[in-house]
């Protein structure tokens, strides 16, 4: 027996998102959300209606198929099952008094499906699926009145499952609305129009309205943990010139603000100082002040790449990278979508925030998207020989592990896309994530049908040897 590097109860799992996966998009009531008029992800134009060029309004049927589904993950050995709700099924238009009891039966049924295998599900609270009504009545974040509704939401959803859902995160990669205002933050006006005072503005409300998740869940079972989710990517200097330490530093405090207050329960003094010099005045109250030192209980983050500053705008060469796009990384090799990949970097972000907080960590999302070949085995089963992605996720792992003999304390693993689904940036199905392939193409086609990949039965062992066995 090796020696054991992860806790025992290291929760090991895989997560999606509602709007990625479940399709039926207006089945049981559910009103319409802001993917439902993205048919081409966060790079394409919205349309006014939903259009049948959109994938996610059928997903992979994740909203029929489910039990097939968290059966495979319960083969696969999973611990957690990291999904999140359709805030859309639940208040349809998001400003309703009563929620929609179909929406909620929903989920219930899904929970109890995956307590029914020892699985622990593990909810986002809001996945890039703002109800769309609350874009275009509300412009989204930046009306402060979104807090209400939100807090009706989370009150709901608490009091519902309490007995069930034990870990929630308030917001998807919060920090993607500096990016993608409309798909992260629900905002309506146009990105180019937006001024940094109404970012901030609609970022100060979504921050608050999270303080105020954690506070409310508290109070309804103080064994409830909540957590916030961070888009991480860390950025290294291109060169030893102080220059580009300092331009990394300044791009990294762009994005350490949402976990700074998160963790700590008001804003650093950088970005006080950011506020100031650019002018930006934000309508902070009293009472969001005492809110905000309501503290998350552990801090959970994405990490697919690292990127590159450099204080000299020639040489910053864009590469490309999740929502975020920083100078590329002459060391690195990329995906097919020119996504970097840097295990190090895994390890790096680790004890990064763990050395500034010293709370509980937890990697919700990691993973390859890549193109895949279904093939057969010598007996005749379709199976997709995806030894790539398995080499990605090994190499992650050894990186965690490391960070976990650097003293972090870390609660668990939730590789990306762990079933096939839509993906969230391009709105493709040929970027497959999933250790189970899903039979749908970007056409349109396909049966639906669920197959193993070589990297399920990997997986399967990761799980069993508690990431001994890789
Ligand atoms: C994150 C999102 C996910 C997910 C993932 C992979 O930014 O939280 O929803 O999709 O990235 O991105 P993509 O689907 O664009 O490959």
């Amino acid at each position: 027996m090796k020696e054991q590097i992860f806790p025992e109860n290291f929760l090991w799992g895989g997560a999606v998102a509602a709007n990625q996966c479940e399709g039926a998009y207006l089945e049981d009531g559910k009103g319409l959300s802001i993917q439902d008029v993205l048919p081409h992800g966060i790079c394409g134009e919205r349309t006014k209606e939903p259009t049948a060029d959109n994938l996610k309004l059928e997903g992979i049927d994740f909203y029929h198929r489910y039990k097939e589904d968290i059966r495979l993950f319960a083969e696969m050995g999973f611990k957690v099952f990291r999904t999140s709700i359709a805030w859309s099924r639940i208040f349809p238009k998001g400003d309703e008094e009563m929620p929609n009891e179909a929406g909620l039966r929903f989920y219930d049924d899904l929970f109890d499906e995956c307590l029914k295998y020892g699985i622990q599900p593990l909810v986002t609270i809001s996945h890039y699926e703002t109800p769309l009504h609350l874009a275009e009545a509300y412009n989204g974040w930046l009306d402060r009145r979104m807090i209400g509704f939100y807090e009706r939401y989370v009150r709901t959803i608490f009091t519902r499952y309490r007995a069930k859902v034990r870990y929630w995160l308030t917001f998807n990669e919060i920090n993607s609305i500096l990016n993608s205002p409309f798909m992260s933050g629900g905002i309506n006006t146009p990105k180019e129009e937006l001024t940094e005072t109404q970012l901030y503005q609609a970022i100060h409300h979504e921050l608050v309205a999270s303080a105020l998740a954690t506070r409310i869940a508290h109070e309804i079972d103080p064994g409830l943990k909540v957590g916030c989710m961070i888009l991480s990517r860390p950025v290294y200097p291109l060169t030893p010139d102080p220059r580009d330490v300092i331009q990394a530093m300044e791009e990294e405090h762009r994005h350490s603000v949402f976990a700074d207050v998160h963790a700590r329960g008001e804003y650093p003094g950088y970005a006080k100082r950011y506020f100031k010099e650019h002018g930006i005045r934000i309508d902070i109250t009293d009472e969001d002040r005492e809110i905000l030192k309501n503290t998350v209980d552990f801090i959970s983050f994405s990490y697919y790449s690292s990127a590159c500053a450099s204080a000299d705008s020639e040489k910053g060469v864009k590469g490309t990278g999740n929502l975020l796009a920083g100078a590329s990384n002459p060391t690195l090799k990329a995906t097919q979508w020119g996504w970097q990949i840097d295990p190090m970097g895994l390890r790096y972000v680790l004890n990064q925030f763990w050395d500034r907080y010293q709370k509980p960590l937890f990697v919700v999302e990691n993973g390859m998207g890549a193109v895949d070949e279904l093939t057969e085995d010598e007996v005749g089963n379709k199976i997709v020989l995806d030894d790539y992605r398995i080499e990605y996720l090994r190499e992650h792992i050894i990186q965690m592990r490391e960070a976990v003999k650097d003293g972090v304390n870390l609660m668990g693993y939730t590789s990306w896309g762990c079933i096939d689904l839509v993906s969230a940036s391009t709105a493709e199905l040929r970027k497959r994530y999933g250790f189970i392939y899903v039979d749908r193409n970007d056409d349109g086609s396909g049966t639906l049908e669920r197959y193993r990949k070589k990297s399920f039965y990997w997986y399967k062992k990761v799980i069993e040897s508690n990431g001994m066995e890789l």
